[in-house]
Parts: structure tokens; sequence; C-alpha cells
């Protein structure tokens, strides 16, 4: 008996020495992620960097990341809005604006299906919308958004890439003007954009926007199968607060899901119903020859939602919805009431015999309210507190992340009971399966996008690493897998088979294409021409060293361009460029690409450049000096 107790008193003193008890995980979880070196992940994800303005790119299972895409942000590693072919990509009509808040990634579809061509991600904060080229892991184009406040829910596809759909978060006057804020009711108004999609470029162009009620439009996705031709917003602040909204925008019992008819919407726009509003905004590119074009559009065509019957409706949703999901049928819209104690589901054929019957239960700033006895499919009961956002495996399951009582919860379409849940740690907002808002989910694994991760990883200070935990769905449990740090705020993801795109991935630029008009294709062309008070630097850098090496002629007040083309025909090895004193950033030059960094001396004497990307073993010897003279 004193063995027994005594064996119990040192497990105690262990785990109590243990700096906390394990949580989650299990036996061959380890296995399960485990990438052996030289092998390859089965999955791209793509996450958002939140506010740190980037996306982040990690193989799945390992969680490894691979590599961070400077999207609405300026990024030293990559010279990424520091390069003279790279800085209009960050031009609005509020200036250069070198960051934002990044939320939804979005891998642009073909029927219902990732195509695996582009990465969309949307700028919360000074509206816009980017999209990355999945060829080269490139952000190759942004729009600005005008006549919005916040955009928030954005940027999310309709099933053919036909357009890029975006909400206002913040109502706000518009147009713009100088009101009282008091006057929220009468004055502020929220915008629904769609933007068209060049399905051969890619490039983008606001095709309409659609004038709606002054609330919060927060999450969207757009109809499949039979709900193709609309889109569908959560939203909340039906009580059209504007101050306290903690409180205010939290008494009503029931907000709404707006949907909208864009297929209507584009007839109207053919009938040369919409109204031209001038509203400058940016539209930013790289154009054929790998050099940022800016262009200012003046105008855009609007439809007022109220003028147009059947362009949009409301479906009343308990209670301040944050997501809004649709199923892989298409069939049904899902919502998140993050303050509701259920899930409620709404049918989207009920919706239609509802909006052509006109059973409507009234209407809100002139949109017909849709009665909800007569669209609801059903609704979860008890999922757990804080219902957010729902992907599904294509096995007939939902998966909705739950954000005070930090779990996921499984449900079953159809018969809406709940089948599974499992903690995460902790916060979760949003969660992803691979494919699991398309027509036809890869499944496999949820992965939960957490806020917090206190007591879960080595602490870093006052602020800890954001995480992701990867979890395999495929048995009737869920089980956790995996944690893995993340880069800013994992906001939302996206994921596709690593085969879909790994074999497309540019290797290098051949050089003889490169069209940029400062390239030079050999190193015999590089050469120093001045103009005036500008001088044109036209360099080539190949392993190991640049041509020209020895600059003089240059003058204290000169405007100096130092044209970088990278000569090397090879995978991995690009060159970088730096200048002492330079006063932005370096250049990453891609194999075959030309990349121009402007300096600006301010002082007589020798000034040495250098590579700034090991590239071989004589890296050290690549260097040179530039003679500036008084
Ligand atoms: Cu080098």
């Amino acid at each position: 008996m004193g063995f027994v107790v005594s064996i119990i008193g040192i497990a105690a003193l262990f785990s109590g020495c243990s700096p906390k008890k394990e949580v989650g995980g299990f036996g061959d979880a380890a296995e399960k992620v485990y990438v052996a070196p030289g092998s390859y992940d089965e999955f791209y994800a793509f996450m958002s960097g939140g506010f740190s303005g980037q996306v982040s790119v990690y193989g799945l299972p390992s969680g490894r990341l691979f590599r961070v895409i400077p999207v609405f942000s300026v990024d030293p590693e990559k010279g990424y809005g520091y390069s003279e072919e790279t800085k209009p990509l960050l031009m609005t009509s509020h200036g250069f604006v070198p960051w934002d808040d990044a939320h939804h990634p979005q891998l642009s579809v073909t029927d219902g299906q990732s195509d695996g061509r582009w990465l969309f991600i949307n700028g919360n904060n000074t509206p816009r919308i980017a999209r990355m080229d999945l060829t080269t892991f490139e952000t190759v184009e942004t729009i600005e958004i005008p006549n919005s406040g916040g955009n928030h829910g954005s940027p999310f596809l309709t099933p053919n890439n036909e357009y890029v759909v975006a909400s206002t978060r913040f109502s706000v006057p518009i147009p713009q003007q100088d009101v009282s804020i008091s006057s929220f009711k009468e004055n502020f108004k929220g915008t629904i954009s769609f933007i068209s999609v060049d399905s051969v470029s890619g490039r983008m162009k606001i095709a309409f926007q659609i004038l709606v009620p002054g609330i919060n439009y927060d999450l969207s996705r757009s109809g499949k199968g039979p709900s193709h031709g609309w889109s569908f917003f959560s939203s909340y602040n039906s009580e059209q607060a504007n101050t306290q909204l903690e409180v205010n925008a939290s008494k009503n019992d029931k907000d709404f899901v707006a949907a909208i008819n864009w297929k209507l919407a584009e007839e109207l726009i053919a009938q040369g119903k919409g109204q031209d509003w001038t509203a400058s905004h940016y539209h930013n590119y790289m154009d054929d020859a790998d050099v940022g074009q800016s262009e200012v559009l003046n105008s855009v065509k609007v439809l007022v939602a109220k003028d147009h019957p059947g362009l949009m409706y409301y479906l009343p949703t308990p209670k301040s919805p944050h997501g809004c999901d649709i199923d892989p049928s298409g069939e049904y819209i899902v919502a998140g009431g993050k303050l509701a104690a259920l899930i409620p589901v709404h049918s989207f054929s009920k919706f239609k015999k509802a909006a052509e019957a006109s059973d409507f239960e009234g209407e809100f700033d002139g949109i017909p309210i849709v009665k909800y006895e007569s669209v609801i499919a059903g609704e979860v009961k008890d999922p757990g507190l804080g219902p957010l956002h729902t992907e599904f495996d294509g096995q007939g399951f939902g998966y909705t992340s739950m954000f005070l009582s930090s779990e996921i919860v499984k449900w079953k379409i159809g018969t809406w009971e709940v089948v599974d849940r499992i903690p995460t740690y902790y916060s979760i907002g949003h969660l992803m399966i691979p494919g699991g808002d398309t027509k036809q989910p890869y499944g496999k694994y949820v992965v939960a996008l957490n806020k917090i991760t206190k007591d879960r990883y080595l602490p870093t200070g006052p602020e800890l690493t954001q995480s992701a935990q990867l979890i395999d769905i495929t048995g009737d449990k869920m089980k956790l897998l995996l944690d893995f740090p993340t880069i800013g705020e994992p906001h939302y993801a996206q994921a596709l088979p690593a085969t879909m795109i790994k074999d497309r991935s540019v290797r290098w630029y051949p050089i003889a294409e490169n069209k940029n008009p400062f390239a030079i294709k050999a190193e015999n062309e590089s050469r120093i021409e001045r103009d005036g008070k500008t001088v044109h630097v036209y360099m080539s850098t190949i392993r190991t060293h640049f041509v020209p090496d020895n600059i003089e002629g240059i003058k204290v007040g000169d405007k100096v361009y130092f044209h970088v083309t990278n000569l090397e025909q090879d995978w991995d090895v690009p060159h970088g460029f730096s200048v002492m004193g330079a006063t932005t950033s370096e250049l990453l030059v891609m194999p075959g690409q030309t990349r121009t960094l402007l300096w600006e001396p301010k002082m007589a004497g020798v000034i040495p450049f250098y590579c700034t990307d090991f590239c071989s073993a004589l890296h050290q010897e690549m260097q040179g000096w530039i003679r500036v003279s008084s």
C-alpha cells in the first residue's frame, strides 16, 4: 500500500512539474502528417495573412510554410512594392497605400470546381481586390472598389469566374458626403459589386454595383447548381444603429441573409437600366512586359436595388449572422448566427417559391422580406456557442466553427443532427476543408483557423503566434493531427490538390521573351544613359558578376534607375541587388526578369552595391562600385 501511494506521489510530483497537460492529438497523428524528406505534400493551402496584407502558402498535411506572397503590403524580401515595376500595384485613389487587411483567399473556379489558375483576395480597409497568378505565385493585379466602406464580404466568386463579388461591411453615405453620423438611417447605404473576370487573361473590371439598404453586409457565397445566378450575403445591424453597436446592433431577434439575382442584374444592365455614377478608382495590373500599370477609371454602372423588383430579397435569419455558406448541391444556404443558439439553414427552392408567390412578411427599406417559415429548410439544434462558418466534406456533412465554445461541430445535411464535435485551441474563426465551398469537396481534412494560442506554444512576449490546426475527417470521429503557427491572422484559407498546380509552376522567364522596355538580352547590351539629371543603368546579372560593375559619372542629386536583368535561364536562381543608402529595399530578380531600383545619391564618394540573394560559391564576389561626384 505504501509503495502504491509513493508511486502516485511521484507521478503527481512529475505532472506538477510539467508545464501543462497535453491536449489533443492521438497515437498515429505524427505519422499522418509526416511528409518524408524529398516527398511532396498532398495539398497546397493558401492562407490569408490578415493584417499582414499577405497570403501564405503552406503544404498539407505537413503544415510547412513554402512562401509568403505579398499582396497589399510592401515586402522587402521580394522587393515587392519597392521596385518600379511593382509599385503601381499599390496605387489607389488615396495615393500609394502599402498595407491592407486581407481576409478571404478565393481560388478561381470552373463549373464550380477549383481550376488552379488564380487566387483572389480582398483588402478590407482601402477597398481592393487582388489577383495572384498560380503559375508564378505573384500578385499580378489589384482593383479598387469605389462606393464601399470596408470590403469584408469579398471576393466570393461565381461558379465560372464570371464575377468576383464584393459587399460593403460598413455602410457609409454613398456617394460620400458630409452629413451627420446620426443621419445613418436616411443617408447611409451599402453596395454589392460585381467585378467581371476575363476568362482568358483574368483581368478584372467593375461590371456593375447594386446600391442596397444601409446595414452591415458581412460574408457571402455565390449560388451553384440550382442556385447559380444568385449570390447570398449575411448581414447584421438591421437596427441601423450608429453607436454602441455591441448593444444596439444586437437587439433584433433576426437579421437577414440578402439574396441578389445577378443574372437579372446583368439583364437590367444590358437594357441600359444602370445609372452612370462618378466614381474614381484605380485599376492596376502587370502588363505583357511584366511592368505594373495603373489606370484611373472614373465611373461605374449602378443599379438601385429597390427600383428593380426581383433583384433583391431578404431572408430573415437569427441573430446577427456572420458566415453565409452554400452546400455542394447548391440547395442549402447556411448562416452562422453568431449570437444564435442554433444554425439556420435556408432552402433555395423554398426561397424561390416564396419569392415567386410574394410570400412576404414585410419589407425593409424597399426590399421584400420573405417569411422565415417559408424559406427555412431546417435548424441545427444545440450546435454549441457562436456558430460562424460552415464548410462541407462532400459526404453529406457540414462542419461549423463555434467561436465562443471553441470547437468544430459536424452535422448531417437533411436531418440537421449534430453527429460529432471536436475542441479547437482556441477561438476558431473560419475553418477550411480543401474544396469545402465547391461542388465537389476533396474532403480529407478540416483546418481550424484560430485567433488565440495562449499556453499552446513557447511564449514570445505579449503577442503569441496565431495558429492553424489540421483535423482528420476521414472517419466517423474527427481527429486532431497537428498545430502549426501562421503568419499574421490566418483569417480564411483555401486548398487544392498540389497536382493541380505543381507541374504548371513557372521555372524561369525566357529571356528572349522579356519585353520590359529596359531589359537587356546579353551582357554586351549593358550601358549607362544620362537624360538631364536622370540616369538609366542597364545592368545584367548572372552567376557571378554584374555588368557594369564600375559606374562613374553619377552626381549628387541625380535620379539613378538601376534596370537589372537577370540573364540566368535556370530554375531557382534569382539574384538580388542593393546599393548602400538605398531608401527602399533590395530588388529580387527572377531568372529572365527585369526589375528596377530607383536610387538618389545624397553624398559624394564611392558607393558599393552587391547581390543580396546567395546564388553560388562566388556570391560574395558579386559586387561593384558607383563613383558619385558632387
Ligand atoms: Cu548573386
